[in-house]
Protein backbone atom coordinates (compact mmCIF):
# COMPACT_ATOMS: atom_id res chain seq x y z
CA UNK A 1 0.00 0.00 0.00
CA UNK A 2 1.11 3.90 -0.81
CA UNK A 3 2.04 5.36 2.42
CA UNK A 4 -0.39 8.66 3.00
CA UNK A 5 0.99 11.90 3.01
CA UNK A 6 0.52 14.00 6.03
CA UNK A 7 -1.83 17.15 6.28
CA UNK A 8 -0.40 18.31 9.92
CA UNK A 9 -3.13 20.17 11.68
CA UNK A 10 -3.52 23.02 14.14
CA UNK A 11 -6.70 23.48 15.64
CA UNK A 12 -7.65 26.71 17.56
CA UNK A 13 -10.58 26.96 19.75
CA UNK A 14 -11.03 24.12 22.14
CA UNK A 15 -14.95 24.49 22.82
CA UNK A 16 -17.54 22.48 20.96
CA UNK A 17 -16.67 22.77 17.32
CA UNK A 18 -13.30 22.08 18.76
CA UNK A 19 -14.59 18.75 19.89
CA UNK A 20 -16.58 17.90 16.53
CA UNK A 21 -13.40 18.76 14.54
CA UNK A 22 -11.05 16.50 16.28
CA UNK A 23 -13.39 13.94 15.97
CA UNK A 24 -13.75 14.35 12.37
CA UNK A 25 -9.87 13.96 12.02
CA UNK A 26 -9.78 11.29 13.81
CA UNK A 27 -12.22 9.15 12.42
CA UNK A 28 -11.98 9.73 8.93
CA UNK A 29 -8.73 7.25 8.48
CA UNK A 30 -11.17 4.08 8.94
CA UNK A 31 -13.76 5.28 6.88
CA UNK A 32 -12.33 6.70 4.11
CA UNK A 33 -8.65 4.51 3.69
CA UNK A 34 -8.42 4.78 0.62
CA UNK A 35 -7.33 8.97 0.94
CA UNK A 36 -4.46 10.07 -0.27
CA UNK A 37 -3.82 12.07 2.82
CA UNK A 38 -4.39 11.71 6.17
CA UNK A 39 -4.85 14.28 9.28
CA UNK A 40 -1.69 14.26 11.72
CA UNK A 41 -2.84 16.17 15.41
CA UNK A 42 -0.16 18.42 15.59
CA UNK A 43 -1.20 20.62 18.15
CA UNK A 44 -4.00 22.96 19.69
CA UNK A 45 -4.48 26.34 21.12
CA UNK A 46 -6.50 27.94 23.70
CA UNK A 47 -5.35 30.66 26.31
CA UNK A 48 -6.42 28.51 29.12
CA UNK A 49 -3.33 25.99 29.56
CA UNK A 50 -5.42 23.84 31.92
CA UNK A 51 -8.03 23.08 29.51
CA UNK A 52 -5.67 22.87 26.42
CA UNK A 53 -3.72 20.18 28.13
CA UNK A 54 -6.72 18.66 28.97
CA UNK A 55 -8.09 18.78 25.55
CA UNK A 56 -4.31 18.15 23.69
CA UNK A 57 -4.58 14.89 26.22
CA UNK A 58 -8.48 13.85 25.51
CA UNK A 59 -8.40 13.56 21.38
CA UNK A 60 -4.66 12.70 21.19
CA UNK A 61 -3.17 16.33 19.94
CA UNK A 62 0.96 15.78 19.99
CA UNK A 63 1.29 19.40 21.06
CA UNK A 64 -0.65 22.85 22.55
CA UNK A 65 0.16 26.57 22.79
CA UNK A 66 -1.60 29.04 24.68
CA UNK A 67 -1.16 31.71 22.00
CA UNK A 68 -2.16 31.35 18.24
CA UNK A 69 0.12 33.75 16.85
CA UNK A 70 3.00 30.82 18.14
CA UNK A 71 0.75 27.96 16.10
CA UNK A 72 0.22 29.97 13.43
CA UNK A 73 4.25 30.43 13.08
CA UNK A 74 5.27 26.43 13.64
CA UNK A 75 6.57 25.22 10.40
CA UNK A 76 5.37 21.16 11.51
CA UNK A 77 1.67 22.86 10.53
CA UNK A 78 -0.04 22.23 7.05
CA UNK A 79 -3.46 23.26 8.25
CA UNK A 80 -4.63 26.20 10.39
CA UNK A 81 -8.41 25.51 11.87
CA UNK A 82 -10.15 28.00 13.26
CA UNK A 83 -13.07 27.42 15.82
CA UNK A 84 -13.03 30.42 18.19
CA UNK A 85 -15.60 32.90 18.79
CA UNK A 86 -16.51 34.84 15.43
CA UNK A 87 -14.46 38.36 16.53
CA UNK A 88 -11.25 35.92 16.23
CA UNK A 89 -12.17 34.49 12.92
CA UNK A 90 -10.46 37.72 10.52
CA UNK A 91 -7.18 38.16 12.61
CA UNK A 92 -6.46 34.68 13.12
CA UNK A 93 -7.45 33.62 8.97
CA UNK A 94 -5.66 36.71 7.92
CA UNK A 95 -2.28 35.59 9.76
CA UNK A 96 -2.37 32.01 8.83
CA UNK A 97 -2.86 32.87 5.20
CA UNK A 98 -0.20 34.94 5.23
CA UNK A 99 1.82 33.00 6.82
CA UNK A 100 1.19 30.34 3.62
CA UNK A 101 -1.25 27.65 5.81
CA UNK A 102 -4.15 26.77 4.08
CA UNK A 103 -7.39 27.98 6.38
CA UNK A 104 -10.15 26.09 7.66
CA UNK A 105 -12.57 28.12 9.62
CA UNK A 106 -15.92 27.69 11.48
CA UNK A 107 -19.09 29.33 10.15
CA UNK A 108 -19.78 32.27 9.61
CA UNK A 109 -16.52 33.53 7.69
CA UNK A 110 -16.99 36.58 10.05
CA UNK A 111 -18.44 39.43 12.37
CA UNK A 112 -19.01 42.04 9.14
CA UNK A 113 -19.04 41.97 5.43
CA UNK A 114 -16.11 44.20 5.83
CA UNK A 115 -13.87 41.92 7.52
CA UNK A 116 -15.54 38.91 5.11
CA UNK A 117 -14.15 40.69 2.16
CA UNK A 118 -10.46 40.83 3.47
CA UNK A 119 -10.46 37.73 4.67
CA UNK A 120 -11.04 36.35 1.20
CA UNK A 121 -8.85 39.09 -0.73
CA UNK A 122 -5.99 36.85 2.25
CA UNK A 123 -6.49 33.89 1.54
CA UNK A 124 -7.02 34.11 -2.32
CA UNK A 125 -3.47 36.26 -2.57
CA UNK A 126 -1.53 33.88 -0.96
CA UNK A 127 -3.11 30.95 -3.27
CA UNK A 128 -3.78 28.97 -0.14
CA UNK A 129 -6.51 26.28 0.01
CA UNK A 130 -9.45 26.92 2.31
CA UNK A 131 -13.13 26.47 3.41
CA UNK A 132 -15.77 27.09 6.02
CA UNK A 133 -17.69 24.49 7.81
CA UNK A 134 -21.25 24.67 6.53
CA UNK A 135 -21.05 20.91 7.83
CA UNK A 136 -25.01 20.30 6.86
CA UNK A 137 -24.27 20.18 3.05
CA UNK A 138 -22.67 16.71 3.96
CA UNK A 139 -25.41 14.78 5.63
CA UNK A 140 -26.05 11.60 2.99
CA UNK A 141 -29.94 13.05 2.90
CA UNK A 142 -28.91 16.64 2.29
CA UNK A 143 -26.39 15.80 -0.65
CA UNK A 144 -28.84 13.78 -2.07
CA UNK A 145 -31.15 16.46 -2.01
CA UNK A 146 -28.52 18.08 -3.92
CA UNK A 147 -28.31 15.87 -6.78
CA UNK A 148 -31.95 15.49 -7.16
CA UNK A 149 -31.90 19.20 -7.71
CA UNK A 150 -28.94 19.42 -10.15
CA UNK A 151 -30.72 16.53 -12.19
CA UNK A 152 -33.83 18.77 -13.09
CA UNK A 153 -36.12 15.92 -11.49
CA UNK A 154 -37.93 18.72 -9.88
CA UNK A 155 -38.04 21.63 -12.76
CA UNK A 156 -38.73 24.98 -12.31
CA UNK A 157 -38.41 26.16 -8.51
CA UNK A 158 -41.35 28.11 -7.19
CA UNK A 159 -40.48 27.87 -3.13
CA UNK A 160 -37.75 27.33 -0.73
CA UNK A 161 -38.64 27.79 2.53
CA UNK A 162 -36.70 27.07 5.28
CA UNK A 163 -36.30 27.35 9.41
CA UNK A 164 -33.95 26.72 12.36
CA UNK A 165 -35.51 27.43 15.59
CA UNK A 166 -34.08 26.56 18.93
CA UNK A 167 -35.13 27.97 22.52
CA UNK A 168 -32.31 27.82 24.75
CA UNK A 169 -32.02 31.81 25.51
CA UNK A 170 -35.92 32.40 26.52
CA UNK A 171 -34.51 32.54 30.22
CA UNK A 172 -34.13 36.19 31.00
CA UNK A 173 -31.17 35.59 33.73
CA UNK A 174 -28.99 34.55 31.47
CA UNK A 175 -26.24 36.37 30.74
CA UNK A 176 -24.37 37.48 27.62
CA UNK A 177 -20.18 37.48 26.53
CA UNK A 178 -18.12 35.56 28.40
CA UNK A 179 -16.44 31.77 27.07
CA UNK A 180 -19.84 30.16 27.46
CA UNK A 181 -22.19 32.81 25.98
CA UNK A 182 -20.31 34.46 23.20
CA UNK A 183 -22.88 33.80 20.90
CA UNK A 184 -25.40 36.62 22.68
CA UNK A 185 -22.80 39.37 22.68
CA UNK A 186 -22.64 41.48 19.68
CA UNK A 187 -19.01 42.14 20.10
CA UNK A 188 -17.81 38.63 20.12
CA UNK A 189 -20.52 37.43 17.46
CA UNK A 190 -21.53 40.12 15.42
CA UNK A 191 -25.19 39.42 15.07
CA UNK A 192 -27.90 36.91 16.67
CA UNK A 193 -29.61 34.18 14.98
CA UNK A 194 -28.99 35.89 11.46
CA UNK A 195 -25.32 34.87 11.65
CA UNK A 196 -25.30 31.72 13.81
CA UNK A 197 -28.73 30.27 12.25
CA UNK A 198 -29.69 31.27 9.31
CA UNK A 199 -26.11 31.65 7.77
CA UNK A 200 -26.69 27.63 7.44
CA UNK A 201 -30.05 28.23 6.35
CA UNK A 202 -28.29 30.40 3.69
CA UNK A 203 -25.33 28.75 2.77
CA UNK A 204 -28.25 25.07 1.96
CA UNK A 205 -30.27 27.63 0.28
CA UNK A 206 -27.85 29.08 -2.05
CA UNK A 207 -26.24 25.67 -2.86
CA UNK A 208 -29.51 23.96 -3.38
CA UNK A 209 -31.49 26.76 -4.90
CA UNK A 210 -28.83 29.57 -5.99
CA UNK A 211 -28.51 32.89 -5.61
CA UNK A 212 -30.70 34.93 -3.08
CA UNK A 213 -31.19 38.68 -5.29
CA UNK A 214 -32.65 40.80 -2.31
CA UNK A 215 -34.42 40.28 1.00
CA UNK A 216 -37.45 41.87 3.44
CA UNK A 217 -36.87 41.15 7.23
CA UNK A 218 -37.66 41.60 10.53
CA UNK A 219 -35.58 41.10 13.86
CA UNK A 220 -36.55 41.33 17.13
CA UNK A 221 -35.01 41.66 20.68
CA UNK A 222 -37.29 39.89 23.40
CA UNK A 223 -35.28 40.18 26.07
CA UNK A 224 -33.73 43.83 25.87
CA UNK A 225 -31.00 43.77 28.51
CA UNK A 226 -28.81 41.05 30.19
CA UNK A 227 -25.90 41.15 32.35
CA UNK A 228 -22.62 40.54 30.58
CA UNK A 229 -20.11 38.52 31.98
CA UNK A 230 -17.34 40.45 31.65
CA UNK A 231 -18.55 43.53 33.35
CA UNK A 232 -21.23 42.14 35.53
CA UNK A 233 -23.32 45.12 34.62
CA UNK A 234 -27.01 45.09 33.17
CA UNK A 235 -26.45 45.44 29.36
CA UNK A 236 -28.35 46.79 26.12
CA UNK A 237 -28.66 43.61 24.04
CA UNK A 238 -27.70 44.00 20.73
CA UNK A 239 -27.70 40.75 18.65
CA UNK A 240 -31.21 39.88 17.06
CA UNK A 241 -32.77 36.75 18.93
CA UNK A 242 -35.27 35.79 15.73
CA UNK A 243 -35.12 37.00 12.37
CA UNK A 244 -37.79 36.18 9.65
CA UNK A 245 -37.14 37.13 5.99
CA UNK A 246 -38.34 36.43 2.52
CA UNK A 247 -36.36 36.48 -0.59
CA UNK A 248 -36.52 36.31 -4.55
CA UNK A 249 -33.96 34.01 -5.95
CA UNK A 250 -31.90 34.88 -9.07
CA UNK A 251 -33.79 31.43 -10.53
CA UNK A 252 -37.32 33.18 -10.06
CA UNK A 253 -38.34 31.20 -7.06
CA UNK A 254 -39.51 33.08 -3.45
CA UNK A 255 -37.66 32.48 -0.46
CA UNK A 256 -39.04 32.43 2.89
CA UNK A 257 -36.96 31.69 6.16
CA UNK A 258 -37.38 32.58 9.82
CA UNK A 259 -34.77 31.54 12.87
CA UNK A 260 -35.38 32.27 16.19
CA UNK A 261 -34.00 31.11 20.06
CA UNK A 262 -37.49 31.90 21.18
CA UNK A 263 -39.22 28.68 20.01
CA UNK A 264 -40.32 26.62 23.01
CA UNK A 265 -39.58 23.05 22.71
CA UNK A 266 -37.22 23.09 19.73
CA UNK A 267 -33.76 22.46 20.48
CA UNK A 268 -32.18 22.54 16.87
CA UNK A 269 -34.74 22.26 14.22
CA UNK A 270 -33.49 22.80 10.82
CA UNK A 271 -36.05 22.19 7.77
CA UNK A 272 -36.14 22.86 4.16
CA UNK A 273 -38.55 22.33 1.60
CA UNK A 274 -38.53 22.82 -2.35
CA UNK A 275 -41.23 23.05 -4.48
CA UNK A 276 -41.10 22.42 -7.95
CA UNK A 277 -42.98 22.40 -11.31
CA UNK A 278 -42.67 18.51 -11.12
CA UNK A 279 -41.65 17.48 -7.69
CA UNK A 280 -40.92 18.60 -4.23
CA UNK A 281 -38.21 17.77 -1.75
CA UNK A 282 -38.86 18.32 2.11
CA UNK A 283 -35.67 17.68 5.13
CA UNK A 284 -35.82 18.01 8.68
CA UNK A 285 -32.57 17.79 11.23
CA UNK A 286 -33.95 15.67 13.69
CA UNK A 287 -34.82 13.23 11.15
CA UNK A 288 -31.31 13.77 9.25
CA UNK A 289 -31.31 10.30 7.73
CA UNK A 290 -34.63 10.73 6.01
CA UNK A 291 -35.16 12.76 2.70
CA UNK A 292 -39.06 13.37 1.44
CA UNK A 293 -39.88 13.22 -2.26
CA UNK A 294 -42.58 14.11 -3.81
CA UNK A 295 -42.33 12.86 -8.25
CA UNK A 296 -45.31 14.18 -10.01
CA UNK A 297 -44.40 12.40 -12.68
CA UNK A 298 -45.44 8.67 -10.45
CA UNK A 299 -48.43 6.96 -11.63
CA UNK A 300 -51.19 8.59 -10.14
CA UNK A 301 -52.73 6.10 -8.12
CA UNK A 302 -49.80 5.71 -5.53
CA UNK A 303 -48.73 8.98 -6.44
CA UNK A 304 -47.88 11.11 -2.88
CA UNK A 305 -44.46 11.69 -0.65
CA UNK A 306 -42.19 9.34 -0.89
CA UNK A 307 -40.09 9.03 2.19
CA UNK A 308 -36.45 7.70 1.80
CA UNK A 309 -34.53 6.66 4.45
CA UNK A 310 -30.72 7.57 3.10
CA UNK A 311 -28.86 4.69 4.20
CA UNK A 312 -28.08 3.30 1.02
CA UNK A 313 -24.53 2.25 -0.64
CA UNK A 314 -26.14 3.92 -3.54
CA UNK A 315 -26.52 7.18 -1.24
CA UNK A 316 -23.95 9.79 -0.75
CA UNK A 317 -20.91 9.11 1.76
CA UNK A 318 -23.14 5.78 2.16
CA UNK A 319 -20.94 2.82 1.26
CA UNK A 320 -18.41 4.38 3.80
CA UNK A 321 -20.48 3.31 7.01
CA UNK A 322 -22.39 0.37 7.73
CA UNK A 323 -24.98 -1.60 5.69
CA UNK A 324 -28.07 -0.15 4.50
CA UNK A 325 -31.06 0.26 7.04
CA UNK A 326 -28.33 1.68 10.07
CA UNK A 327 -27.77 5.36 10.13
CA UNK A 328 -25.30 7.93 11.04
CA UNK A 329 -25.43 10.84 12.77
CA UNK A 330 -24.35 14.58 13.40
CA UNK A 331 -20.88 13.79 13.81
CA UNK A 332 -20.38 12.58 10.46
CA UNK A 333 -21.05 15.68 8.68
CA UNK A 334 -17.75 16.57 9.85
CA UNK A 335 -16.02 13.48 8.96
CA UNK A 336 -17.62 13.89 5.35
CA UNK A 337 -16.11 17.56 5.10
CA UNK A 338 -12.66 16.34 6.74
CA UNK A 339 -13.02 13.79 3.72
CA UNK A 340 -13.84 16.23 1.43
CA UNK A 341 -11.06 18.37 2.41
CA UNK A 342 -8.48 16.25 1.67
CA UNK A 343 -9.53 14.74 -1.22
CA UNK A 344 -9.54 18.62 -2.34
CA UNK A 345 -5.80 18.53 -1.17
CA UNK A 346 -4.59 15.43 -3.24
CA UNK A 347 -6.93 16.64 -6.04
CA UNK A 348 -5.35 20.23 -5.91
CA UNK A 349 -9.38 21.47 -6.52
CA UNK A 350 -11.31 23.96 -4.02
CA UNK A 351 -13.44 22.68 -1.80
CA UNK A 352 -16.58 24.39 -1.30
CA UNK A 353 -17.73 26.12 0.71
CA UNK A 354 -14.98 28.49 0.08
CA UNK A 355 -14.00 31.54 1.87
CA UNK A 356 -15.91 33.13 -1.37
CA UNK A 357 -18.65 31.10 -0.81
CA UNK A 358 -18.78 31.60 2.76
CA UNK A 359 -18.52 35.89 1.72
CA UNK A 360 -21.74 35.37 -0.43
CA UNK A 361 -23.66 34.11 2.51
CA UNK A 362 -22.45 36.94 4.75
CA UNK A 363 -23.85 39.57 1.98
CA UNK A 364 -26.71 37.94 2.41
CA UNK A 365 -26.66 38.26 6.41
CA UNK A 366 -25.37 41.71 6.41
CA UNK A 367 -28.56 42.95 3.92
CA UNK A 368 -31.30 41.12 6.15
CA UNK A 369 -29.57 42.76 9.44
CA UNK A 370 -29.87 46.19 7.18
CA UNK A 371 -33.36 45.55 5.87
CA UNK A 372 -34.66 44.98 9.73
CA UNK A 373 -32.65 48.29 10.56
CA UNK A 374 -34.18 50.46 7.75
CA UNK A 375 -37.69 48.63 7.45
CA UNK A 376 -37.37 48.15 3.54
CA UNK A 377 -36.26 45.92 0.63
CA UNK A 378 -32.49 45.37 -0.03
CA UNK A 379 -30.14 44.02 -2.67
CA UNK A 380 -27.52 41.64 -1.70
CA UNK A 381 -25.63 41.62 -4.46
CA UNK A 382 -24.57 37.95 -4.59
CA UNK A 383 -22.78 36.55 -7.53
CA UNK A 384 -23.60 32.57 -7.21
CA UNK A 385 -21.97 30.56 -10.24
O1 LIG B 1 -23.70 26.49 13.99
C1 LIG B 1 -24.74 26.24 14.87
C2 LIG B 1 -24.43 26.59 16.28
O2 LIG B 1 -23.87 27.81 16.54
C3 LIG B 1 -25.12 24.78 14.87
O3 LIG B 1 -25.23 24.13 13.72
C4 LIG B 1 -26.20 24.47 15.91
O4 LIG B 1 -26.62 25.65 16.56
C5 LIG B 1 -25.48 23.81 17.01
O5 LIG B 1 -25.00 24.93 17.80
C6 LIG B 1 -25.50 26.13 17.25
Amino acid sequence: MMSKQELRIGLIGCGFMGRTHSNGYKRVPNFFPDLGYTPVLKAVCSRSEEKVKAFAEQWGYESYETDWRKLIERDDIDAVDICTPNNMHFEIAIAAAQAGKMVLCEKPLSRTLEEGKQMVEAVESAGVKNTVWYNYRRLPAVTLAKQIVDSGKLGKIFHYRTNFLQDWTINENLPQGGRAFWRMDAEAAGSGVTGDLLAHCIDLAMWLNGGIKDVSSVTEIFVKQRMHEETGKMEDVKIDDACIFHCHFDNGSLGLFESTRYARGHKALFTFEINGEKGSLRWDLHDLNRLEYFDNSDESTVRGWRSIHVTDGDQPYMNKWWVPGLSVGYEHSFIHQVADFLESVEKAEECHPTFRDAYETQKVCEAVISSAKNRRWEDTDVEWN
